[in-house]
């Protein structure tokens, strides 16, 4: 509906400056070595990549806290890039799949698809809600923080903080829907709470099943199946026997199956625009790990381009 010629718009992000952890910024050089444009290609999409973003020269010199926030202003620069690229990929009718990097990234995503698409919805995959503000984060890591930052909700962040000022939050709570989550902070709970942002943890997915979860999912953020949807996976929601090699892992996450069956029930709607694979950290674990992660990272991206599901159904009536 929102895609125009099957064209996908690749945003590598090659970025750790939300959270203390080296390595996270191989994470999409890794995918992309791996082979994810020759998937995508084998899947029928132009695929448009000018190479990786180089974030280095937006590295200030000095970059003292702010608060409790940790390089506030490299994180502000690269992720306003990140949102001008998005954006543009977006306006041109492009799906635009986001390859990161550290999750403090979502700050560039989701406003980029917001610029394009002011009636999104956010559909948040992750073991963590990333919805720290900077009064509430304990790590000042702005990886824990970007949900925060784009909700548009009075009172949430009280100081204005002047570097992220191109920012516009235009993230309503009833758009935004998490699922995956069992690793949310004291204050995080509080201001899902408060604002009554739906967010299904990994009991609802025990209880009720991926299917239904998913389904219930965009029944919150999208009952008449019209808006534009944005998917930001970070791949610490899924289970770390299935993605070890990541910064934060939390046991009891999403099985491989499920987080494919996320991408692939979101791809069905026809309304996906933009993608965020994000927290690969290829310098994490051994090699086995390192391989396992990476290359679910890009399967996980693949299935949000196409999905098996109708021939395989047919296919199995059929013989
Ligand atoms: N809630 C913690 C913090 O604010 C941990 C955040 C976690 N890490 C991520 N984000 N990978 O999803 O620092
Ligand atoms: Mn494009
Ligand atoms: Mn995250
Ligand atoms: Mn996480």
């Amino acid at each position: 509906k929102y895609i125009k010629d099957k064209t996908v718009g690749i945003v590598g992000c090659p970025f750790s400056g939300g959270q203390p952890k080296e390595g996270v910024d191989e994470g999409p050089i890794k995918m992309i070595e791996y082979g994810l444009i020759d998937q995508l290609v084998e899947m029928g999409w132009s695929v448009e990549f000018d190479g990786h973003h180089k974030f280095t020269e937006f590295r200030p010199a000095e970059d003292p806290n702010i608060g409790k926030l940790k390089k506030p202003r490299y994180v502000s620069r690269v992720t306003k890039a990140v949102a001008e690229s998005v954006e543009s990929h977006l306006k041109k009718g492009h799906l635009a799949l986001t390859l990161g990097g550290d999750h403090s990234l979502a700050l560039g995503t989701v406003s980029g698809t917001f610029a394009a698409y002011p009636d999104a919805c956010l559909i948040w995959i992750d073991a963590h809600a990333d919805i720290n503000t900077p009064e509430s984060t304990e790590s000042g890591n702005l990886h824990g923080c970007p949900v925060s930052f784009l909700l548009a909700v009075d009172g949430l962040i009280n100081e204005e903080i002047t570097e992220f000022s191109w920012l516009k939050p235009r993230l309503r709570p009833d758009r935004l829907v998490y699922i995956g989550l069992r690793d949310v902070d004291p204050p995080e709970k509080e201001i899902l709470k408060k604002y009554g942002i739906k967010a299904f943890s990994m009991y609802h997915v025990d209880k009720y099943g991926i299917g239904k979860v998913v389904e219930m999912a965009l029944d919150a953020v999208n009952p008449d199946r019209d808006r534009p949807i944005h998917l930001s996976f970070d791949v610490d929601g899924l289970d770390p026997t299935v993605a070890p090699s990541t910064g934060t892992p939390v046991r009891g996450g999403l099985t491989f199956r499920e987080g494919h069956y996320i991408c692939e029930a979101i791809n069905e709607t026809g309304l996906l625009v933009s993608v965020d694979i994000m927290e690969v950290n290829p310098t994490l674990e051994d090699e086995v790990s390192v391989f396992e992660t990476v290359t679910v990272g890009c399967s996980l991206a693949s299935l949000c381009c196409e999905t098996i599901r109708c021939d395989a159904v047919k296919c199995s009536f059929d013989i």
